[in-house]
């Protein structure tokens, strides 16, 4: 393997704390292949790439990039990155197959190994215990718009936290809440594909609600462990000055920051929200709001690009999640339009907006209680070949990793309380309905021999972890 620690070390320009986590994160289905392996049940998503028309070229995660087999080589390639933690997810239907009942064994057994391997390395593993990836079954069942999949989700954490709670001090929930709620069951852009409004705020509520059940779980049985959420946040401006604009980006503001924000963090939902969405007959319990208040001790941020609205009539949202898109994933607010603001854009059509990163942590602490966060993703996709060599000049994502880092530098400076960056993604692997012709990783992967080659952006980031910070502004 090519060292990527090559080069001498230098005192940073913009230099990060002693102890900040250097980190990239994966998930489960996206790399770990070996679908019908080790006892695996199937999942909303082995379903859902099977659907015609749902995903771009009818791809699946059923090899993706075989980490279930090559985790010890990917292990490798962390620790030659210089990581100081890797943030993976934990596929349910590979610990609990049919999402109630009977465990795993095999399944359990393979996190075990990649923890310890992990651990061996001098990495920290930040597992997350949710990402998007439902038993069927439970699907069958109804999926999270009914409230008994919160509690089969917090049976499993727990269950899986008991394995490994002595060897992992930092864990995670959900990832996403709003994709899994919104994409899942209002627009059906993702997995398990349902386009039912109402199901989908009763989805977001489960979410959150399983989300502090098994915090509450999981913190009875190792309380010293760390328990947080990610959750997508973007930065919301309107078009123009028009009122029309401004309560667009009210709108979407609430639907995707505030309504996971302010149950998660103070208790409640936002009013606002709730008079937008009322015709769902959407009316949450105070019981339920106290669960889901649960003290965590770190929040997760996954941050992309910032979304610029107009509240007038126009052609219908592109919500670019899904090559195949045609309904809104916003409940109440079908009317809002998102506008191009004229920046660049990444190759998943993302404006790139270091700024709105800046914004989004700025008013974390401004506005919500004091909790610690971390960037639990931050990254570029791209349509990418190598070069004959087989490696990747990826200057774009070098160059939207470092904005973005420097954002966070500045957000640092600035008291917020920021403790960690996981870049996503590792490797490249299985975007979603996208299929695999998006990229993301530090690491090319070649699909066909599953030949591991580091992109630039992996030596560039090697270079930023072991000198603890940022060069002078290129
Ligand atoms: O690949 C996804 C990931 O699974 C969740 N957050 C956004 C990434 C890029 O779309």
């Amino acid at each position: 393997m090519t060292s990527l620690q090559d080069d001498t070390s230098a005192a940073p320009a913009a230099p990060f704390p002693t102890g900040f986590r250097w980190g990239a994160a994966t998930a489960a289905y996206q790399i770990e292949g070996a679908a019908g392996e080790g006892g695996r049940g199937p999942s909303i998503w082995d379903t859902f790439c099977r659907t015609p028309g749902k995903v771009l070229n009818a791809e699946t995660g059923d090899v993706a990039v075989d980490h279930y087999h090559r985790f010890p080589e990917d292990v490798a390639l962390m620790s030659d990155l210089g990581l100081t933690a890797y943030r993976f997810s934990i596929s349910w239907p590979r610990v609990q197959p049919s999402g109630a009942g009977t465990f795993n064994q095999d399944g359990l057994d393979f996190y075990r190994r990649l923890v310890d391997e992990l651990l061996e390395a001098g990495i920290e593993p930040w597992p997350t215990l949710y990402h998007w990836d439902l038993p069927q079954p439970l699907e069958d069942k109804g999926g999270w718009p009914e409230r008994e999949t919160a509690h089969r989700f917090a049976e499993y954490a727990a269950h899986v936290h008991a394995a490994l709670g002595d060897r992992v001090r930092n864990w995670m929930t959900v990832n996403e809440p709003w994709c899994a709620a919104f994409l899942g069951y209002a627009s059906g852009d993702h997995a398990p594909g349902r386009r039912d409004a109402s199901a989908s705020l009763l989805a977001a509520h489960h979410l959150m609600l399983g989300h502090g059940l098994a915090v509450e779980a999981m913190r009875a049985r190792y309380p010293d462990n760390s328990f947080g959420v990610a959750v997508n946040l973007y930065a919301v401006s309107p078009a123009s000055d028009d009122p029309a604009d401004r309560d667009a980006a009210r709108r979407v503001d609430g639907l995707q920051n505030r309504l996971f924000l302010d149950p998660l963090l103070l208790g409640r939902y936002p009013e606002d929200v709730l008079a937008d969405t009322a015709r769902l007959g959407f009316t949450p319990s105070d019981a339920d709001l106290t669960i889901i208040n649960q003290p965590i001790d770190q929040l997760g941020i996954n941050y992309y690009s910032r979304h610029t609205v107009a509240g007038t009539p126009g052609e219908a949202a592109q919500t670019a999640s899904s090559p195949f898109s045609t309904h809104s994933p916003w409940p109440g607010s079908d009317h809002v339009r998102f506008v191009p603001a004229g920046r660049p854009v990444t190759g998943m059509g993302w404006e790139i907006d270091e700024r709105g990163l800046y914004e989004v942590l700025t008013r974390l602490h401004r506005e919500y209680p004091s909790v610690a966060l971390y960037i639990t993703e931050n990254g570029a996709g791209y349509d990418e070949t190598p070069d004959d060599n087989g490696t990747v000049q990826d200057l774009g994502r070098i160059a939207y990793l470092d904005a973005h880092l420097r954002a966070c530098h500045d957000a640092i400076a600035d008291g917020v309380p920021l403790r960690g960056y996981f870049t996503w993604s590792l490797l490249d692997n299985f975007e979603w309905a996208w299929g695999y012709s998006k990229r993301f990783g530090l690491v090319h992967v070649d699909y066909a021999t599953q030949r591991r080659v580091p992109k630039d952006s992996a030596r560039w980031y090697a270079g930023v972890i072991r000198q603890g910070g940022l060069p002078e502004r290129g």
